[in-house]
């Protein structure tokens, strides 16, 4: 269930009440493919005080597959971590991880990366994995084609299979008390096709929805056009979830459009390659790497309550990142995830304040002090 308790021009400050605990939103989800974001324990996440994290139905379902996290008590027993989670529905993970997967109307067919064998991912069965995972928002199986695909037939073709294949999921879901199912809107960049496939989600009455298919390299105005569609178009009183947005400025823009939820493995990627978001010093980055690191006896963020923060100098984490630069990765995605996580809990905060749109204008000024 879903309350929204404040808006601030488009944008919204919402709850979420879950199974395992309630979650604030806008809201940022780091990806936690093995139900542990990559590198850290569950107890680094409680300490970032998340909400909910995002896992994979491709990835878990796999191995250890559903009957044995199952039989084990699901993924919160199974990972140890108490508060919510989300499962992505494979297929999205599927094409653009394995080259060789190919779609047809009975689901997504693949070459396990596990033990070789023939997969058919099919709506029914990604909706069985995700009510055997046990997450406590499940995701529809959605045919994605990127936006920078030039066949404008084949985007028709996965919006009206999107929708298809939400009927099977919604029939083949077997514990919508204690999951949410949410659904995804396709259509590419086609306006079109992005109303036709919102009408038939809204229509279905879920209790969330996603809108997929962006973030794939696409114009930013083209991006932004489509989201501020869907979210005209998408009940007030659901929640609307981004997937796989995360950088610091599209999460701002998609706030101020009406967006409650993102995901994005950008955190914990880009801080794999030694770069720390940081809110003071432009360009937004610090990178770990750099000779100006040296001497510099500051944390990465001073205000910053993360372990990192809390205990490292930038010029330990410098000296660090040659010596040992797996556990410099895990310090600075601790670090970038408690960044992103205080940068929505700071947007909601203005929200309920009346002063999102003086949020944003100051976090560019920053990130952008010559107005460039
Ligand atoms: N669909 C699903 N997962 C996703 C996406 C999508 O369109 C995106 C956006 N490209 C990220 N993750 N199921
Ligand atoms: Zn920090």
């Amino acid at each position: 269930m879903f309350t929204l308790q404040a808006t601030d021009g488009s944008a919204r400050a919402g709850v979420l009440h879950l199974r395992h605990g309630t979650t604030r939103t806008p809201v940022f989800m780091p990806v936690g493919t093995q139900a542990t974001v990559k590198g850290l324990t569950p107890d680094q996440l409680l300490d970032l005080d998340l909400d909910i994290i995002l896992g994979n139905t491709f990835h878990l379902g796999l191995r250890p597959g559903g009957e044995v996290l199952s039989a084990l008590g699901g993924v919160h027993t199974f990972a140890h971590w108490p508060r919510n989670v989300l499962t992505d529905s494979g297929g999205f993970q599927m094409v653009s991880l394995l080259r060789l997967a190919t779609v047809s109307e009975a689901g997504v067919h693949f070459q396990s990366p596990v033990d070789g064998s023939q997969v058919l991912l099919t709506p029914e069965l990604s909706i069985q994995l995700q009510n055997q995972i046990g997450a406590d928002i499940i995701m529809a199986l959605d045919d994605v084609v990127p936006t920078t695909a030039s066949n404008v037939e084949r985007f028709r073709e996965a919006a009206a299979r999107t929708v298809r294949w939400l009927d099977r999921c919604i029939g083949a879901h077997a514990r919508p008390s204690e999951q949410l199912l949410f659904a995804i809107v396709q259509g590419g960049l086609s306006p079109e096709l992005r109303r036709y496939c919102l009408r038939e989600l809204v229509a279905r009455e879920l209790p969330g929805y996603a809108i997929g298919g962006l973030a794939g390299g696409e114009e930013k105005d083209k991006f932004w056009q489509v989201v501020q569609l869907c979210t005209r178009e998408l009940p007030h009183d659901k929640p609307r979830y981004c997937m796989g947005v995360g950088y610091p400025e599209d999460l701002l823009v998609c706030v101020a459009l009406g967006v409650d939820m993102f995901d994005c493995v950008y955190p914990a990627r880009t801080a794999r390659f030694g770069s720390a978001l940081v809110d003071a010093e432009a360009p937004g980055m610090l990178k770990i790497k750099s000779a100006a690191m040296f001497k510099d006896s500051r944390p990465i963020e001073p205000q910053c309550p993360c372990e990192c923060c809390r205990h490292y100098s930038r010029a330990y984490l410098h000296v660090l990142v040659n010596r040992d630069p797996a556990v410099v990765g895990h310090l600075l995605t601790v670090h970038n995830i408690s960044y992103l996580t205080r940068f929505m809990r700071g947007a909601r905060e203005a929200i309920f304040k009346n002063t999102f749109a003086d949020y944003v204008h100051k976090w560019f000024a920053r990130r952008y002090p010559s107005g460039a």
